[in-house]
C-alpha cells in the first residue's frame, strides 16, 4: 500500500481551494498517495481526513494573519486568507497530536513556526536588508539563492552536503524562532530556511520550494524520497 499524503490548499473566501500541480506530483513521484484536505466548518471531518493519512504536507501560499503570532498587521505585510490559517493550525495541531510525518513548505514552515510559538519577518525587504533576493528574478523552476546545511542536522545527514541549491518565492520569513524547533539551513544573510521539530518522529519545514526542483535536483528529490520513506516506516508498523 502507498503512504496517503493529505495536503493543504490555497483557501478563498467563499471557501474554494485550489493548489500547483508541482506539489501532488512530487509525491505522486516518490512513491505516494496525493490527496487534497477541502476546507470544511465541521472539524471533526478534519479528525477523520487526518486519521487516514499517513503524512500531512503543509504547502506554500498567501501571508499567515500576524494576530497568530501576537503582532498587528503592518502594511508590508501581503494578503491573509482566515480560513486557510484557521484551516491549517488545526490541522497542523491534530497531526502533531497524532504523531503523524510532517512535510511544511513555505508559507508551511512559517506556520510551523508560528504553532509553536515562534514569530516572522511581515516583510524582509523592509524589516531584514539584505544582498540576497528571496523573491527571485528567476523563472518558477529555476534555482536562485544556496542555502548553508547545519551540520549533522537531519538535512545534512539526508544529503551529505554543507551547500545545498535552493530556490526563493518569499518575502516573510522566521523571525524568533519557536522554542523546540532547530534550524536546519540557513540562507547566506542569515535568514532560517530550514528547521525540524527534534521531539517529534518526523517534522521538516523548508522556507524554499524543493518541489519546483524535484525534476532538476538530486538533493531537492531526496527531501520527498526521505518524506515518503518516513510516512511508510510509520504505516507499516
Ligand atoms: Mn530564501
Amino acid at each position: 500500500m502507498k503512504p496517503i499524503i493529505g495536503l493543504t490548499a490555497s483557501v478563498q473566501d467563499d471557501g474554494s481551494i485550489s493548489l500547483l500541480e508541482a506539489y501532488s506530483r512530487a509525491i505522486e513521484k516518490c512513491g505516494g498517495v496525493p490527496i487534497l484536505i477541502p476546507y470544511v466548518k465541521n472539524t471533526d471531518i478534519y479528525d477523520d481526513i487526518i486519521k487516514k493519512c499517513d503524512g500531512i504536507f503543509i504547502t506554500g501560499g498567501a501571508d499567515i494573519d500576524p494576530c497568530r503570532y501576537g503582532k498587528a498587521k503592518k502594511n508590508t505585510c501581503g494578503q491573509l486568507q482566515q480560513l486557510r490559517d484557521e484551516m491549517e493550525l488545526y490541522i497542523l495541531d491534530e497531526a502533531m497530536c497524532k504523531n503523524k510525518p510532517i512535510l511544511a513548505v513555505c508559507r508551511g514552515i512559517q506556520l510551523l513556526n508560528v504553532y509553536l510559538g515562534g514569530t516572522l519577518y511581515q516583510d524582509i525587504p523592509t524589516e531584514y536588508p539584505s544582498k540576497i533576493n528571496h523573491t527571485q528574478k528567476e523563472g518558477r523552476f529555476e534555482p536562485s539563492h544556496s542555502v548553508g546545511v547545519v551540520k549533522d542536522s537531519p538535512l545534512c545527514k539526508l544529503v551529505l552536503k554543507d551547500v545545498m541549491t535552493s530556490n526563493s518565492f518569499h518575502h516573510q520569513a522566521i523571525k524568533d524562532l519557536a522554542v523546540g524547533l532547530e534550524a536546519m539551513a540557513y540562507a547566506e544573510d542569515g535568514i532560517i530556511e530550514a528547521v525540524y521539530l527534534p521531539s517529534r518522529y518526523y517534522v521538516r519545514g523548508y522556507q524554499w520550494h524543493p518541489e519546483r526542483l524535484f525534476d532538476t535536483d538530486t538533493d531537492n528529490k531526496k527531501i520527498f524520497s526521505d518524506f515518503i520513506n518516513a510516512c511508510k516506516e510509520v504505516k507499516e508498523q
